[in-house]
């Protein structure tokens, strides 16, 4: 190997971890806050692509499927660990469905934040029994933290 295409591969090596380390919620920068804004928001429609599936399911509109839940529940989990770093200073950007309100009630809405994070393990607890009638009960409970965090904090555009 060239010494050019060693240190080329050491570029790429740090670049990786650089940006393995800024997936990480605690390490998450954006360079513009529209960034920040498509970070959050993608982290939404991907928790709510997969709570959607439950629901579906729950509802009686698709078919159980155990193992479908279980992996649904695990990307809920997941991504409802994400977006609440990217509500930053100087996110509030007006063509946002985010509320003035976050940055002014910043701990609610954490705190509302928190009690959806409090749920989504329990909602893979759920999922792990194979019971639909267990999965039902807690993805009522979650889908009430979505709503009233919704109520206070989200604009319908
Ligand atoms: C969903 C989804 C939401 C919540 C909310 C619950 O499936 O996409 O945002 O449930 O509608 O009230």
């Amino acid at each position: 190997m060239t010494r050019t295409a060693f240190v080329s591969k050491k570029l790429l090596a740090a670049a990786l971890a650089c940006g393995l380390l800024a997936a990480a919620p605690a390490y998450a920068q954006f360079a513009k806050p529209q960034d920040a804004v498509k970070y959050r928001q993608s982290a939404f429609v991907v928790m709510a692509a997969s709570f959607g599936r439950i629901g579906a399911m729950v509802q009686g509109k698709a078919p159980f499927d155990a193992k479908a839940a279980l992996q649904n529940a695990e990307i809920v989990a997941f991504m409802s660990n994400l977006p609440w770093q990217a509500f930053g200073p100087g996110t509030d950007l007006p063509d946002s469905h985010a509320k003035p309100a976050i940055w002014k009630e910043m701990d609610k809405f954490k705190a509302d934040a928190d009690k959806l994070q409090q749920m989504t393990p329990k909602l893979v607890a759920a999922a792990k029994t194979g019971k639909l009638d267990e999965i039902k009960v807690v993805f009522g409970e979650t889908a009430k933290t979505c709503k009233s965090c919704h109520d206070a904090f989200r604009e319908e555009l």
